[in-house]
Order: structure tokens, then C-alpha cells, then sequence
């Protein structure tokens, strides 16, 4: 097996050679692309000298010819290898012409150069640019772009880069050509090229200082109706950068094109976004409100990285958060702005939960800035974006909100048209705040989620309360030894009527030892603290609170997202309880406090209803899994149901009058309350699917026929796929007929079908593999079938006799040699395989040494497997 070579930071060295300039022609033609490419060198004196080669990145690039300065270059004049293009003497100054070959159709790992539904789309992001032509592929290397492009014009009329259209006419024999010319330096990652058979819905931005942009979203024709969302998401963006950070839109054209086959959500390059048409198109008989929730989030992200990332680049892909934390920072808080914060919070602080502290708790977990690397997609992580948005979101809230932006401001202004680093961030905002952030930059460099516990006591006497908080950090593969971090935590204090008696001075407790005590003078007794407001860290807490205190808290604490935290924390221990019953086959009983809390939410006139539906869903079987040690998956998904069975039967009559009460919502409405009370409606469903009777069933089929609207649609066929009944069926065949034209509507059916716990789901799968509809070619596709039954549903893939897991590794096995990105991604649910029992521990180890063993496994998978074993 071929030894893959780790990249490390520390041997990080300025570019020996700059590229000023690169005028690109593609010549696009059914069987091939001619790429031709003209690039202006210079030295880097800084670095190198008149022995220092030139090297460049070069990645299945056939080569046909090179012309250095005037001079052809025969192929022994340059150096080929199998992954660099080398000149081993070079003036300082100089020009470089290289003509080279692809072929696009055959380009199934959709990076690169490459076909999607028969329009040409690229994907640079991180090291792609070099798959498309020799280049010095690293952020820091920094050129004005130019493009030519031509095409027959009847199946490519439209084609487009970044920048604007300088020109644009007819050749022969049909084909057409236009210029492309983007004012901007960027680094090759922000490259783009498309050309199809696209409309383009038009719109237009009057910026901050006047100037008028023009928008423009390309689609195949049949999407035409369904970009009405995007584009006002767009609208909305560009005026929201303005008002929140001052950053106006710098070019006069911004182009988003969709496209079917693409790896992940969407792609910023430089005026020519493309996107995972998933994230663009929405109407709401075929989008759910999650989807337009979505859509407006990652057009949010996108525009944002044009300051964020474009303008302000990286120094190397080491620096990654300095782009994709900040920036998801910035569109969570487009979406809070735009739509109930709290509810925001919530999802954003659930998926961190879910899916970021395992990562960071596994063989994969690193430091928000890596160290190394095997490949740079497989950086493209939970800890990465998520973690590293959590680490903007705490500097924000010790600066606060002004000085925030004052250093902001400052750091555009230092760094415009730069490469830089997240140490040039933090800097920044030290030096605009005037504060010492040394402990903090630990965030960026120490893995592994922090554990915070935290004890009172209560003097009666001296009416005196003292809260003593102490952090650790388990250790783990990246450090042995982990140092106390800069923690900030939000504190509220709550007198016994919920009245909020915090001292002002404490509303930011700020921990930066391994523990300290807070001392609270005149404090009343039967208070009741709230630590970690709007989850001001990204800990795991571990409290003193009772169930009393939390029932409490989730009726009373002023901060929101802090109530509908009590009411998870009364879930999970009531959970642990069944689960320590159901082990030791004990009677389980559900206790009345989980049940009353649970009916005063739901009669609390004043509650947000998208709010009470949070509130009242249970964590998930994942999230479930990892509050323990040892996951003992049939023991949580036996315990989860009982709890929902039982809360079901307690109060059926309320959870059957918010349903009834769904009829007045008219599913075309987006509005927030719309929206907020069809989410109601749906987690009032699910406890009414949870009593399995013929008359819920009944219920349940009623609202997927009647539903007029994606989000009901789809619940409704979720939970009966989800229970053994003679609807079920029916609905999947119904459904299928109604959507099965509709890609991104059929991805759901696969997906609620993957997802499904009753007997015979694995066998379901299995035979979905073999649908008409299924293609191992769409990244969606995979997603909704495979990787939902992999990473979503835990009861049937880790069922016990290793079936899931025989089945997902063949599936890897197959689908590393189409796609080794998403295929990376999947094998990944393999790497917690010590959490479980040691049946399934050796069997699932067993799968990774298979895959481990197969030859000319992708680098991208490699990495993953190979950490896994613990290589
Ligand atoms: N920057 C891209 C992600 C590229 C992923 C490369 N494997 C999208 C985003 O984060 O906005
Ligand atoms: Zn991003």
C-alpha cells in the first residue's frame, strides 16, 4: 500500500515564485477540453534564487505544449512528475504558456474540471485548480484572472467565470466564445467556469454608496419557477453585510449557478458562485421550511465570504477557520437577525453537540488549526466551521458587539487583498480592543471538548453564595497535557419567583485557570443560577442543578435558549434512568416531573411556538449515544421510545388540539409564525405516531394527503415509514408518483426510507441500491440513502450481527473509486468504533481493516481509516 505523506504547518514557506497574471482559454468540446494558459512569473527575491526551480501543481493534466519566455519547450526540457511540473532554471522574470488536455465526462470525483447534467462546472476548493492546469495551486499565490472561453452555441449558449464580460461573438462552425476579466487578485481556490444550457433569472442591488449590481441565477429551465427564494436570500444578504459590517459588494455582477452533482453545499468563487442546486431551489410544495431555512443560510454564507475569505484570503489551508469559522459566525448571525435568534441557537448548538463533540472526542478530533494534513478535504470539518464559529461567537462575547465590530473594521482594513493567518486575526482584535486574548489563541491550537463542572454552596448567614467552576480537557492524541482555556461564561442569577437578581458586574464570568470561585454577596436563598447563556462556550457542562431547578428554569430563565437547555437535561436523565432500569429488566415508569414540565410548556400561552417544538422534541438516538461511555444502542432507542410513548399517552388531548389547530396554517405561508406553527404541529405528530394505534395511523396518513405543503408532506411519510402499517406502503407509492421528476423531492423519499428503525430496513436499503431512481454518480443521492442510514440511523446500522456495517464498507469499498470526498466522509462513521460493546467493536474494526486493505484506496479515504485503526 502507498504511503500517504502528511503536510505540516510548521514547515509552512512563503511561495518561491509569485504569479501575477493568468489568461486562460478553454476550448470545450464534447470528447475533450483544450486548456491553454499564459501566466506571467515572477521571483520571490525573499525566498529564492536564480537556482531555485519552479514548480508548479499538475494533476492528470495531459500535456501538449510549453513555451517559456519564446522559447518551445521539448518534454525533456521540463520535468513531469506524477503530481508537479518543474523548470529547474528560470529567469526572475518571465512568461510561461501550457496547453494541456482533459476530459471533463470522465471526471466522476467532481473536482476539477467536470460534467454535471451535461453543463461544465468547476470545483477548485481546496487543491482543484490544479487538476484543471499546471499552477502554483495555494492560497497565498495570489493573480488577476482572465478567461476565455469557447463553445458550440446551441448546448452551451450560456458561459461563464469570475469578474465581468469584457467580450463576447460568434467563431465558426457554431461556436461562440466570450472573454472573462476579474479586477480582483484571488488565489487559484476561487477560479470558476461554467457553461450549459442554463436560464437566468435576473434581479438587481442598489448598494449602500449607489451603485447598482446585477444578480443573476442560472438553472435548468424546468427550475425557473423555484429561485424566487434565493434570490430575495441574496437581496437580503448583501443588505444585511452592509448594516451589520459595513462591507458593501465590490464587483457590478454577482452570478450563482446551480447544478445537480456537486460534494457539498456550495462554492464562493469570485462573482460565480456554484451551488448544490438543493441550496438554491424552493418552492413549498417541494421544500420544506428547513430547506428555505437552508437556502437562505448558505446563500447568506457564500455572499459573506466575499470579504470574508475573497478579499481577505488565506495563507494556507492550515488557516482555514480564519475563513470558514468567521464566516459561519457571520451567516448564523444573518439568520439569527433575520429570524427568531433563539431557535437558531438552538439548531446551531444541536448539530455542534451532535456532530462536532464526537468528532473532537475521536481519532479524527484536531485543533480548530491543524497541524497536518493528508488531504486537504478531509479539513473540511465540524471543528472546522462549527467549532471554529463558536470560537468568533466567544471572542464577540467578551469584546461585545461594538468592539467586535471595530475590530473587524480593522482587520479589513489591514488585510485587504491579503493571505493571512487566524494569528493575524486574533491580533487584530487585540489591538482594536485592548485586551489580552494569549489564552484565548489556545482555542485554536488545543483539540478535545472542554468538560466544565460547576458546584455551588450557600452560606444562610452570611447570605452568600459561592459557585466554584473548574474545567478539563481529556487528553488526547494532539496534546497529552491540555492547559486551562479562556472561557467565557454568561450568568444569570434567578430569584425563587424567577425574577432575574443578577449582579451587573457578573453577567460575563470569565474563567482562565483550571477553577475559580465566585463569591455573591446579599443573595437570598432558593436562588437558581443559569450558567452558559445562549451556550457562551462550547463545553460540556456538568452541574449541581436538581430536576426541581431545571423544571424551573425551563419555566422561568429569562434566556431562552437556556430554557429549552433545562428541558434536554431533564430528557437525558430521565433517559439514563430508563436505560440503567431497561439494563438491570426493572419496570421502566416515566416521572411526573418530565410530564408536568412538559404540559406546562405546552400550555404556556406566551411560548414561541417554533420554540415549544424544540422544547418539547427529545435529543435524538446519536445525541443520546454520547453522553455514555459505552453506547448501548438498543437500550437508548428502547428508552427513548418508552419516554415518547409515555408522554404520548399523558397528554394526547393537548398534542391532538395543536394538530387540529394546523388546519388554519396555509402551507404556502413562509412567515416565521407559519412556519413556527407547522414545526408545532409535527413534533405534536410524532408523539401521536408514537401510539402505534390504527386511529394515530389513521391521523397521520390524513395529513400527508391533505398537506398541500413539503413540511407536512414529508413528516407525515417519515413517521408512518417509521411504523409498521398498512398506510405505509401506499404513501411511498403515492409519493413516488407525484414526485418522482423531481430530483431533490425524490432525494427525501430514499432518505426517509433510509432512516426508518422497523424490521427490514437494512433489506430496504438494499434493494433501494438497486432503484431506477438510485445513482452512486449524485452526491445527493448517496447522502440521502447511505449516509443517512449510516450516520442517522444508529439503531439499524449497528445492528448486532455486523449486517449495517458489511453492507456500508462494501459500499465505501465501491464508491472510493467514483468519488473518494464524499466517500471519506461516509467511511467516517466507522471512526467511534470503541464506544461500543465488543462485539460490534470487532466487527466494525474488522470492515476498517478491510477497507484499510484494499489497493489504490484514495489518499482522502486513507487518512480516515487509517487514523481510525490509530496508525
Ligand atoms: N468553501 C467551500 C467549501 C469547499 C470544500 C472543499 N472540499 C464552501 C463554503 O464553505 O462556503
Ligand atoms: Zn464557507
Amino acid at each position: 500500500m502507498k504511503k500517504h505523506e502528511p503536510k505540516y504547518l510548521k514547515d509552512y514557506r512563503p511561495p518561491a515564485y509569485w504569479i501575477d497574471t493568468i489568461d486562460l482559454q478553454f476550448d470545450l468540446y464534447e470528447k475533450e477540453v483544450i486548456v491553454t494558459s499564459f501566466m506571467k512569473i515572477q521571483r520571490n527575491n525573499e525566498q529564492a534564487g536564480e537556482h531555485t526551480p519552479l514548480v508548479l501543481n499538475c494533476q492528470d493534466a495531459d500535456i501538449l505544449h510549453v513555451v517559456a519566455g519564446d522559447m518551445v519547450l521539448l518534454p525533456g526540457e521540463y520535468e513531469r512528475g506524477e503530481d508537479y511540473f518543474k523548470l529547474n532554471r528560470v529567469p526572475e522574470q518571465f512568461t510561461l504558456e501550457i496547453k494541456n488536455r482533459l476530459t471533463p465526462q470522465n471526471n466522476t470525483s467532481l473536482e476539477g474540471l467536470y460534467k454535471s447534467s451535461g453543463t461544465f462546472c468547476t470545483q477548485c476548493e481546496a487543491e482543484g485548480f490544479r487538476k484543471i492546469t499546471c499552477f502554483s495551486d495555494r492560497p497565498d499565490v495570489m493573480s488577476r484572472f482572465s478567461c476565455i472561453i469557447t463553445a458550440d452555441e446551441n448546448k452551451y449558449p450560456v458561459l461563464l467565470s469570475n469578474g465581468n464580460l469584457v467580450k463576447k461573438g460568434k467563431l465558426e462552425n457554431n461556436r461562440h466564445y466570450v472573454k472573462w476579466e476579474d479586477p480582483f487578485k484571488k488565489p487559484s481556490y476561487l477560479f470558476a467556469l461554467v457553461a450549459g444550457d442554463l436560464v437566468c433569472i435576473k434581479d438587481t442591488f442598489t448598494t449602500c454608496s449607489g451603485r447598482e449590481i446585477d444578480l443573476h441565477i442560472y438553472v435548468e429551465a424546468e427550475n425557473k419557477d423555484k429561485c424566487g427564494h434565493a434570490m430575495a436570500s441574496l437581496k437580503q444578504s448583501m443588505a444585511w453585510d452592509e448594516q451589520r459590517f459595513g462591507r458593501e459588494y465590490d464587483l457590478d455582477l454577482y452570478q450563482i449557478v446551480a447544478v445537480n452533482d456537486f460534494n457539498m453545499g456550495a462554492m464562493e468563487n469570485k462573482g460565480l458562485n456554484v451551488f448544490n442546486s438543493k441550496y438554491v431551489l424552493a418552492r413549498p410544495e417541494t421544500a420544506t421550511d428547513q430547506d428555505f431555512m437552508n437556502i437562505q443560510g448558505v446563500i447568506g454564507h457564500e455572499y459573506f465570504h466575499n470579504w470574508t475569505g475573497n478579499r481577505v484570503t488565506l495563507q494556507n489551508w492550515f488557516q482555514l477557520s480564519l475563513k470558514e469559522g468567521l464566516t459561519v459566525f457571520r451567516d448564523q448571525e444573518f439568520t439569527a437577525d433575520l429570524n427568531s435568534r433563539a431557535v437558531k441557537r438552538i439548531s446551531d448548538v444541536k448539530n455542534l453537540r451532535t456532530l462536532q463533540f464526537p468528532e473532537d472526542a475521536g481519532p479524527m478530533s484536531h485543533p480548530v488549526r491543524p497541524e497536518s494534513y493528508i488531504e486537504m478535504n478531509n479539513f473540511y470539518t465540524m471543528t472546522v466551521y462549527e467549532k471554529g464559529a463558536e470560537v468568533i461567537r466567544m471572542i464577540h462575547e467578551i469584546l461585545g458587539r461594538e468592539i467586535f465590530r471595530k475590530g473587524m473594521d480593522l482587520y479589513f482594513h489591514r488585510f485587504d487583498g491579503r493571505a493571512v493567518t487566524t494569528e493575524d486575526f486574533i491580533q487584530t482584535m487585540e489591538d482594536a480592543a485592548g485586551v489580552d486574548l494569549s489564552r484565548f489563541r489556545l482555542w485554536y491550537s488545543q483539540s478535545g471538548t472542554p468538560r466544565v463542572t460547576v458546584r455551588r454552596t450557600y452560606n444562610e448567614k452570611r447570605r452568600q453564595l459561592t459557585i466554584k467552576i473548574a474545567q478539563t480537557t481529556p487528553p488526547d492524541h494532539n496534546q497529552q497535557q491540555k492547559k486551562a482555556l479562556h472561557i467565557p461564561i454568561k450568568f444569570g442569577l434567578l430569584d425563587k419567583n424567577g425574577k432575574d437578581i443578577t449582579p451587573p458586574e457578573h453577567h460575563l464570568l470569565e474563567l482562565k485557570s483550571l477553577e475559580k470561585e465566585w463569591v455573591f454577596d446579599d443573595i437570598p436563598s432558593e436562588t437558581v443560577p443559569s450558567l452558559f447563556r445562549g451556550f457562551s462556550a462550547p463545553v460540556i457542562m456538568d452541574t449541581d442543578l436538581t430536576c426541581e431547578e431545571l423544571s424551573f428554569l425551563m419555566a422561568h430563565d429569562n434566556d431562552a435558549f437556556n430554557r429549552w437547555d433545562a428541558a434536554q437535561q431533564l430528557y437525558f436523565r430521565e433517559i439514563d434512568t430508563l436505560i440503567s432500569g431497561l439494563q438491570s429488566h426493572a419496570t421502566p415508569t416515566v416521572s411526573s416531573h418530565v410530564i408536568n414540565a412538559l404540559e406546562k410548556a405546552l400550555k404556556d400561552p406566551h411560548m414561541d411556538r417554533a420554540l415549544m417544538a424544540k422544547t418539547i422534541t427529545l435529543p435524538d438516538e446519536n445525541e443520546i449515544g454520547e453522553k455514555y461511555e459505552i453506547i448501548d444502542v438498543d437500550a437508548i432507542h428502547s428508552a427513548r421510545q418508552f419516554l415518547r410513548q409515555s408522554i404520548a399517552k399523558e397528554l394526547e388531548g393537548l398534542f391532538m388540539e395543536i394538530i387540529d389547530s394546523g388546519s388554519a396554517v396555509d402551507p404556502k405561508d413562509l412567515s416565521h409564525n407559519a412556519m413556527a406553527h407547522r414545526s408545532l404541529v409535527n413534533a405534536a405528530l410524532s408523539y401521536v405516531a408514537a401510539l402505534e394505534s390504527p386511529q394515530s395511523q389513521e391521523i397521520i396518513y390524513q395529513h400527508f394527503i391533505s398537506s398541500g405543503n413539503m413540511t407536512r408532506e414529508i413528516f407525515s411519510l417519515t413517521l408512518l415509514c417509521d411504523m409498521t402499517s398498512p398506510f405505509t406502503g401506499p404513501a411511498l407509492e403515492q409519493f413516488y408518483e407525484k414526485w418522482h421528476t423531481d430530483p431533490l423531492v425524490m432525494d427525501k423519499w430514499f432518505s426517509v426510507q433510509a432512516g426508518a428503525t422497523v424490521p427490514g430496513t437494512l433489506d430496504k436499503i438494499k434493494s433501494l441500491c438497486r432503484h431506477p431512481d438510485f445513482t452512486w454518480k449524485n452526491p445527493n443521492r448517496i447522502r440521502s440513502l447511505i449516509g443517512v442510514f449510516g450516520m442517522t440511523n444508529p439503531f439499524v446500522f449497528h445492528q448486532a450481527d455486523g449486517a449495517g456495517y458489511q453492507f456500508f464498507a462494501d459500499k465505501v469499498i465501491d464508491l472510493d473509486k467514483i468519488n473518494p470526498q464524499i466517500t471519506a466522509r461516509m467511511v467516517s462513521v466507522f471512526n467511534r468504533y470503541k464506544r461500543y460493546d465488543a462485539r460490534r467493536r470487532e466487527l466494525m474494526k474488522n470492515q476498517l481493516k478491510r477497507i484499510h486493505d484494499v489497493r489504490g484506496l484514495s489518499r482522502d479515504v486513507y487518512e480516515i481509516v487509517s487514523r481510525a485503526l490509530g496508525e
